[in-house]
């Protein structure tokens, strides 16, 4: 390894640290550009801060598209900055292979918040490769929560296993819905109401609102814990018009008592991390994976499959089988 580049390396990031820790926006910034690269330069940043992070609260905002999570979001750190909260929020768009456009309509949606020096708002979008964006996304939310922010809010738009990864990394996460087209049915055979503490009915000016307030709620009451566990709720909201939104902040506040109080937090953090890092492994090692060789052989092995020569479970032995000669004998591959 190039000692001088790696040294150097170190320099920056601990210049770029100490300007991050000490209250720097434009440090944040540039340190987020740095981790959305990844690589050796964001893993120095990243090592030095991680001692700096665990203080903020995670909030994971997540549902389909359209549903108000920006307008909600907006609303949302307009009462936390009420009670003098400090908040950074990162809306991830996984579908977006362009950042710009997401900059400017969030920017708008949550305009009133973001010429406020207590708020700092940064939009990610996908670089083609869908794991990297739940990490790249996660670093951030490190970074934001490094940097001090006393809230950390992640939105993520959809009801995919990307989106469910960044919004469920949080420590309450937020499920927005809304009355029409039966969106809480779509999520109810998705799966993806447990992964939420807390669920918001936005557009509840809209007409099936209460029906649909009511099918909900009627759907969690069945599912609370017969025991003194967390119990899921749905709140109505208008986002556009801040109603509600002060329930959904008293409601994440008693989430956060809930977890820190049963002492759930730290096990639930601990999970996450836990995830994190299989992910990041399983991120390292596919390109090792998946070189050359094992390419070559997968490419070779199809054509046996199509003939019915090997089946595809014989082939997947067989390429993990060169994997590991491979990791066994390093020198022999070359
Ligand atoms: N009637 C009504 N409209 C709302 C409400 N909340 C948001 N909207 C509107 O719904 C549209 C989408 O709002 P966004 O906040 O951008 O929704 P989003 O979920 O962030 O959208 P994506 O990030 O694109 O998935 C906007 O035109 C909002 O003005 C609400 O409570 N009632
Ligand atoms: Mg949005």
């Amino acid at each position: 390894m190039n000692t001088a580049a790696s040294s150097l390396r170190d320099a920056s990031a601990a210049v770029l640290a100490g300007r991050l820790l000490g209250g720097d926006r434009g440090a944040l910034a540039h340190a987020i550009t740095r981790a959305e690269h990844g690589g050796e330069c964001a893993i120095a940043l990243l090592e030095r801060l991680h001692a700096h992070t665990g203080r903020a609260w995670r909030i994971g905002v997540t549902g389909p598209p359209g549903a108000g999570k920006s307008t909600l979001t907006g609303a949302l750190v307009r009462e936390l900055r009420a009670a003098s909260a400090t908040v950074g929020v990162i809306a991830v768009d996984p579908t977006s292979p362009f950042t710009h456009g997401a900059i400017l309509g969030d920017r708008v949606r949550m305009s009133g918040v973001s010429n406020d020096s207590g708020v700092y708002i940064r939009s990610m979008a996908t670089r083609g490769a869908v794991g990297g964006l739940s990490r790249a996304a996660g670093d951030a939310a490190d970074l934001v929560d490094a940097a001090g922010f006393d809230y950390v809010v992640v939105e993520t738009a959809g009801v995919g296993q990307t989106e469910l990864d960044i919004a469920d990394a949080a420590d309450t996460t937020l499920l927005v819905l809304v009355p029409e087209g039966g969106d809480f049915v779509q999520a109810l055979k998705a799966g993806i109401m447990e992964i939420a503490d807390l669920y918001v009915l936005n557009k509840s000016d809209r007409p099936g609102a209460h029906e649909a307030l009511l099918a909900v709620r009627s759907m969690l009451i069945a599912g609370h814990p017969a025991g003194g566990g967390w119990r899921r709720e749905i709140h109505p909201a208008v986002a556009t018009e801040s109603r509600g939104v002060a329930e959904v902040a008293a409601a994440i506040a008693s989430h956060r008592r809930f977890l820190t109080e049963s002492g759930e937090l730290a096990r639930r953090r601990g999970a996450h991390l836990a995830r994190r890092v299989r992910r990041l492994v399983e991120g390292m090692l596919e390109p090792q994976l998946w070189d050359e060789v094992r390419t070559r052989e997968l490419n070779s092995g199809v054509d046996d499959l199509l003939h019915g020569r090997l089946s595809p479970h014989r082939l997947a032995e067989r390429i993990v089988a060169s994997f590991r000669a491979g990791v066994a004998a390093p020198a022999t591959r070359r």
